[in-house]
């Protein structure tokens, strides 16, 4: 298996080598790039250098929604051994086609990061992301596998039985959304367990943002380490990056996955450390080739080297998308900036829900609706109100804006087996 102790200029000179071969596949066997790149006035020998990447236009999602369902193909339909697609919330699915040499990279790319994380053969892992067209299930599952780990495929949902076998199997690695790691644990202690003497000493999370303090919370639930991995269907699944245990940013496989950060207004390139859109090219692809693709994620690729000493470089945690970016009376919020300032109230859990009122589609009022902990309830008025009072001033301050704060029984908002869904919109005559 490849690691990921590169010499950098080796590293270079195949990121280039990889990136030329992509473009080329794409331009010869995909009638939409070649379409693309003939409208650009763009020919694979233009990209000489990295620095020419710049020249390709970039590949969003609206191309893929365009191109469903099998307009991004480069193979024939028959060189396709699977099919996985995310829905997103509105429009068509976005389709993903692998042949047989995408999934021996996936799995070998998902193996690595598990390694990383610290996974050894001798573990017995527990995927807990929904099989099916969803890339988490599948994804994890081949990866681990590759990596020699025994795989219980249990997929989401059903909680209660997926603690007791997690229990009886003695699970050591489990594998799902942070969100339903925390819900888990609620489950486990309604049913009389404490989720430390569960013996799991590695979480795999990933499909969604992980919060600092959702990471504490269920170390601290579960008295495990918690790593957290990205990836999208768009660019592969699961298996982009992931962490290391320094717990300092996610290592980009990127001998096989080219990353860039973009102003998401501009679209330049910004220079290395800033914060922006990460755009990413996978440099193997061979069915649904994919270049120079927005991810809509806001984060930075980290210039310093790691602890560990594994050269790729890392990205920083993902705190946000560019189109989850809520405008009101001109101000740009990002919940993961709510989510930081609720950390910083012990009375409150990490469940939170974020309503926006919208009056002729354009959003008139915000509302934070956050559950309390069992001990930061209380049935004297007073005390709540003041606590609503000192979130209000908090937010007000991190975001110029005072939004409505509506705060919730311990266990009153809905809990999720698979990603949180965290805005919701409510349409005001
Ligand atoms: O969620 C792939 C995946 C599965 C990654 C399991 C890791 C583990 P999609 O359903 O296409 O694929 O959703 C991709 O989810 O663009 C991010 O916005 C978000 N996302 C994924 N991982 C993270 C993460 C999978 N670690 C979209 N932190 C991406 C924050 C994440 N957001």
């Amino acid at each position: 298996m490849q690691n990921d102790f590169f010499n950098l200029e080796e590293q270079k000179t195949r990121q280039l080598e990889g990136f030329q071969d992509a473009v080329k596949h794409a331009y010869e066997n995909s009638p939409f790039y070649r379409r693309t790149f003939d409208e650009n006035n763009i020919q694979p020998e233009d990209i000489k250098e990295l620095e020419d990447v710049v020249k390709i236009p970039f590949t969003r999602k609206s191309d893929l929604r365009e191109a469903y369902p099998y307009g991004m193909a480069a193979v024939p339909l028959e060189k396709i051994l699977r099919i996985h697609a995310s829905s997103g919330t509105t429009g068509k699915p976005i389709v993903a086609g692998y042949t047989k040499k995408d999934l021996e990279f996936w799995a070998e790319g998902v193996a690595r990061i598990c390694e990383m994380a610290g996974v050894k053969p001798s573990d017995i892992a527990q995927v807990s992301f929904g099989y099916g067209l969803f890339t988490g299930g599948f994804g994890l599952h081949y990866g681990l596998e590759k990596l020699g780990a025994t795989v219980v495929p249990f997929s989401s949902g059903n909680t209660e039985r997926q603690l007791t076998l997690m229990k009886d199997f003695k699970t050591s690695v489990l594998v799902c959304t942070p969100s339903f790691a925390i819900y888990m644990s609620e489950v486990a202690r309604e049913l009389g367990y404490e989720p430390s003497e569960f013996g799991l000493k590695i979480g795999l999370f990933g499909g969604e943002p992980c919060s600092e303090a959702m990471r504490e919370d269920i170390e601290k639930q579960w008295g495990l380490k918690a790593t957290v991995n990205y990836g999208l269907t768009e660019v592969i699944g699961p298996g982009v990056s992931g962490e290391c245990t320094e717990s300092r940013g996610m290592h980009i496989l990127e001998d096989l996955y080219y990353p860039e950060i973009i102003n998401p207004e501009t679209g330049i390139t910004l220079p290395a450390g800033e914060k922006g859109e990460l755009v990413l090219t996978p440099l193997f692809k061979e069915g649904f080739p994919i270049i120079r693709y927005r991810t809509g994620d806001i984060t930075r690729l980290i210039p310093e080297t790691c602890p560990c000493g594994r050269t790729t470089r890392r990205m920083d945690y993902i705190t946000g998308r560019s189109d989850d970016m809520i405008i009101i009376k001109g101000v740009n919020i990002f919940p993961s900036q709510i989510e930081e300032v609720l950390a910083g109230f012990r009375e409150v859990s990490p469940h939170y829900r974020l309503v926006l009122h919208k009056q002729k589609g354009f959003i008139k009022d915000l509302e934070v609706q956050v559950e309390l902990t069992p001990e930061g309830f209380s049935d004297r008025f007073r005390e709540l109100e003041a606590l609503e009072g000192r979130i209000r001033r908090h937010l007000r301050s991190t975001l110029s804006l005072a939004p409505r704060i509506k705060l919730m029984e311990p266990k009153s908002l809905e809990r999720t087996t698979g990603k949180a869904k965290r805005i919701l919109e409510s349409e005001e005559l």
